[in-house]
């Protein structure tokens, strides 16, 4: 996080992570189309000609809370072919908050295990250690025929600490819930370590429905966090 006490602006990042073709650039482009007008800069991507990621994607999201303060969200996607993992380590350096895009398909179950250690590994070549990380996952692709079952991946987020939701990038569904996931936890972390509440007069959960809002979402706020399959959550703003 970066905070700019002259600008009255917090930078904070969020990096998706995943194994190859899970679906990260898609969800950065489904909160790209979701964002309301004035919220979602340019989507940058850096890809190859058939469409995979080449150093990164990035989508700069500004939210301006009560009060004077902006908030802008810096969102970040690795790219997941196993021979970038420089790249990745790159990228994640810094992150707030991350999010975790598996692939729901059986058959990428190995893959999504090896990113896992994958993150974890290069968050630890940066001094951190994976249970300090703010860390949601995503099933995605569950559209796809031959998907893990819902039981199988509730009992999975049970066993785990990371809150666990469900997704098909592709329709834009469980994108924004995610995202609210992983900001609520990453919001929870950063407040307990630089008091913006009481610095900058920012309560948590109004900046969780300001950015609901913003991002299109119609339901209420609790019914899009309760999304969620397990995980250890506490609440934000009391
Ligand atoms: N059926 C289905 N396809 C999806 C879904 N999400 C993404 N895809 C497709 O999966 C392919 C890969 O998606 P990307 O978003 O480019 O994957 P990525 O994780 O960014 O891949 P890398 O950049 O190589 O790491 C694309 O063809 C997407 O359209 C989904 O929920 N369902
Ligand atoms: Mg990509």
């Amino acid at each position: 996080m970066q905070i700019d006490f002259s600008a009255r602006e917090i930078t904070v990042k969020l990096v998706y992570y995943g194994p190859a073709l899970s679906g990260k650039t898609t969800n950065l482009q489904a909160l790209h189309a979701a964002a309301q007008e004035g919220t979602a800069g340019r989507l940058l991507t850096l890809e190859t000609r058939d469409d995979r990621t080449l150093f990164f994607d990035l989508l700069p999201l500004t939210f301006r809370s009560r009060g004077d303060v902006s908030i802008r969200f810096k969102v970040f996607t690795v790219p997941g072919q196993v021979i970038h993992s420089s790249t990745r380590r790159l990228v994640v350096q810094g992150a707030d908050g991350v999010v975790f895009v598996a692939d729901s398909q059986v058959d990428e179950t190995q893959n999504n295990g090896a990113s896992f250690m994958d993150l974890k590994s290069n968050l630890k070549a940066h001094g951190v250690a994976l249970k300090e990380m703010p860390v949601v996952i995503q099933f995605n692709k569950r559209d796809l025929p031959n998907v893990r079952t819902r039981e199988e991946l509730a009992e999975l987020a049970s066993r785990g600490k990371e809150p666990v939701y469900l997704a098909v990038a592709t329709k834009g569904e469980g994108v924004v819930e995610t995202f609210l996931g992983i900001l609520e936890l990453s919001w929870r972390r950063l407040e307990s370590e630089h008091q913006l509440s009481k610095k900058f007069g920012i309560d948590g959960r109004q900046l969780l429905l300001d950015v609901s809002a913003r991002l299109g979402r119609k339901g209420g706020l609790d019914e899009a966090l309760a999304a969620r399959v397990g995980g250890k959550v506490p609440k934000v703003g009391g």
